[in-house]
């Protein structure tokens, strides 16, 4: 008999993934991404089934960014939470979802930040949602300093895109690697390993809505990307899902930049930018920054930044490394 050629017959699984990584933190980023994957199996299957469930909407409260908060939001949240703590790696978690760092004495001495559902705004239109992640090693410093720790302090980090697949991106050192849930063994199988961001791409993401508020170094890149000039690839083309897991991934894969910069003072209220440093910027740029990427404020390495509190925000342009390098230019005047 054939084999089938619609299966990978060699494809290695999340974890046996896990089970082969090396270094110090080999065990502790082992536990913290299991249980992160098997969370996400959970809410993939809590996404699929929340209309006929009723859990769409609202919860009636709003989070400590000020922002309405849904029923799968605190969901997905205590799902995450309770696999965390299940492993006794994590020791402190820092989640969009919950106002204070949560210490849960896990041993293994991990920080584990978190968005537990991403791009909220599409969860009642069923729109492509994720989680992200990301792992840090305690300092030593005790907690508060561990609550608030730069991106470099990063030893794994990654996101789950819940879309007509399920897949969890991860980068724990060593290249960036996507795995897609198998939902028949409710295992995540690796089906592109070594992923590298294209050195350009021809797309940008950014929410149009926010032109009055951009600064004029924001207007004049996007001024650029849209001109014509047949030479460079311009005009690039627009995408923007409203959901960085989403529009982030279509950079990954295909290249490009994603933006969702500071507003110009006075024009706005989200003058530190709207994504959250932590749990948003800093994973994503870490996947970014190892796939061969770029991740800035505009002006400054976005994993360099010190928080200046668990949810502290930044302005973030994301992608391939000359396009991210070109928006620079903009905001250094060299262009
Ligand atoms: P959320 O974590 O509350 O969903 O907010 C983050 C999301 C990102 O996924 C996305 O890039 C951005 O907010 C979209 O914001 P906007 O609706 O202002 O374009
Ligand atoms: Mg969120």
């Amino acid at each position: 008999m054939s084999a089938d050629p619609g299966r990978r017959p060699e494809a290695e699984l999340l974890t046996r993934h896990l089970g082969r990584l090396g270094g110090p933190h080999a065990t502790g980023v082992a536990a913290v991404v299991g249980a992160m994957a098997s969370a996400a199996v959970r809410i993939a299957d809590a996404l699929a089934r929340a209309a006929v469930d009723g859990r769409t909407g609202g919860a009636g409260t709003v989070n400590v960014q000020g922002e309405a908060v849904k029923k799968l939001d605190l969901w997905a949240n205590d799902a995450v939470r309770d696999a965390l703590a299940a492993t006794g790696a994590a020791y402190l978690l820092v989640s969009e979802e919950m106002e204070a760092p949560l210490e849960l004495g896990g041993a293994g001495g991990y920080v584990v930040c978190f968005d537990p559902v991403d791009g909220s705004s599409n969860l009642d239109i069923n729109g492509v949602v994720g989680t992200i992640f990301s792992v840090r090693a305690r300092s030593g410093r005790g907690p508060e300093r561990d609550a608030v720790l730069p991106g470099t302090a990063q030893v794994a980090a990654g996101y789950v895109m819940y879309g007509p697949a399920t897949q969890l991106v991860l980068t724990a050192g060593a290249g960036v690697h996507v795995f897609t849930l198998d939902r028949a063994r409710g295992e995540f199988v690796l089906t592109q390993p070594g992923v590298r961001i294209p050195a350009r791409g021809r797309t940008y993401s950014i929410n149009e809505g926010n032109t009055a508020h951009w600064v004029p170094e924001v207007a004049g890149f996007v001024r650029h990307l849209k001109a014509i000039d047949v030479a460079s690839g311009r005009p690039y083309t627009a995408r923007y899902a409203g959901s960085l897991v989403a529009d982030f991934h279509r950079m990954l894969l295909e290249g490009g930049v994603f933006l969702y910069p500071a507003d110009a003072a006075g024009q706005g209220k989200l003058t530190s930018g709207k994504l959250r440093l932590q749990y948003e910027a800093a994973p994503i740029a870490l996947v970014a920054e190892t796939a061969g990427g770029r991740a800035s404020t505009g002006t400054r390495r976005i994993l360099e930044l010190e928080p200046a509190s668990p949810h502290a925000r930044v302005s973030l342009i994301v992608g391939s490394p000359e396009d991210v390098a070109l928006a620079e230019d903009f905001y250094a005047q060299r262009h």
